[in-house]
């Protein structure tokens, strides 16, 4: 994976600081498009009473996502370090497949490049995906 330069990083700062305002709908449209789009994903959510893209449990566990993803913007310098707690916590406690990380920042993608037409980018559409390349390996660290 490519590092990412201090241009990236000031890109996503400033291209996250413009999302700040609609991360709840980011999360929200983000998590309902893995779980439509890629079905295998609903199992790490049985215990959710509905999985539908308005529900409660959806609305709710897409703000956690979208704060842990502000969280990590905060600690770019040191992705690994920053987010050893909640790859521990997605390799031992919950089981997720690591392959899945590409699946919902896949996701997120496609949602900023919907909501933010102008101000995505190509440029913005490669630090973006090079940070949330790096938050997926970042939280793969703790599986071996
Ligand atoms: Ni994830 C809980 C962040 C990807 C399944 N997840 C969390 C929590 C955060 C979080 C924060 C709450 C932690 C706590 O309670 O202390 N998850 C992230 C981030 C990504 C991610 C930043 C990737 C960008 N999680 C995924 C993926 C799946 C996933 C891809 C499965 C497909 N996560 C879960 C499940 C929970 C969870 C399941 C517990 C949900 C619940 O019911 O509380």
């Amino acid at each position: 994976m490519t590092s990412l330069s201090e241009k990236d990083k000031a890109t996503v700062r400033a291209f996250w600081a413009q999302c700040q305002p609609q991360t709840e709908l980011i999360g929200r449209e983000a998590l309902a498009r893995m779980i439509v789009v890629y079905p295998q994903t609903k199992t790490y959510f049985a215990h959710w009473n509905d999985l539908t893209p308005n529900s409660p449990n959806v609305i709710k566990h897409g703000i956690t996502i979208m704060k842990a993803v502000g969280d990590a913007v905060s600690k770019i310098d040191d992705l690994k370090s920053g987010l050893f707690n909640l790859s521990e916590l997605h390799a031992f406690t919950l089981r997720v497949d690591p392959a899945n990380f590409k699946v919902l920042t896949h996701c997120i993608m496609v949602v900023l490049a919907m909501l933010f037409p102008t101000d995505f980018t190509p440029e913005v559409h490669m630090s973006f995906d090079k940070f949330l390349a790096a938050v997926s390996l970042s939280l793969s660290e703790k599986y071996r």
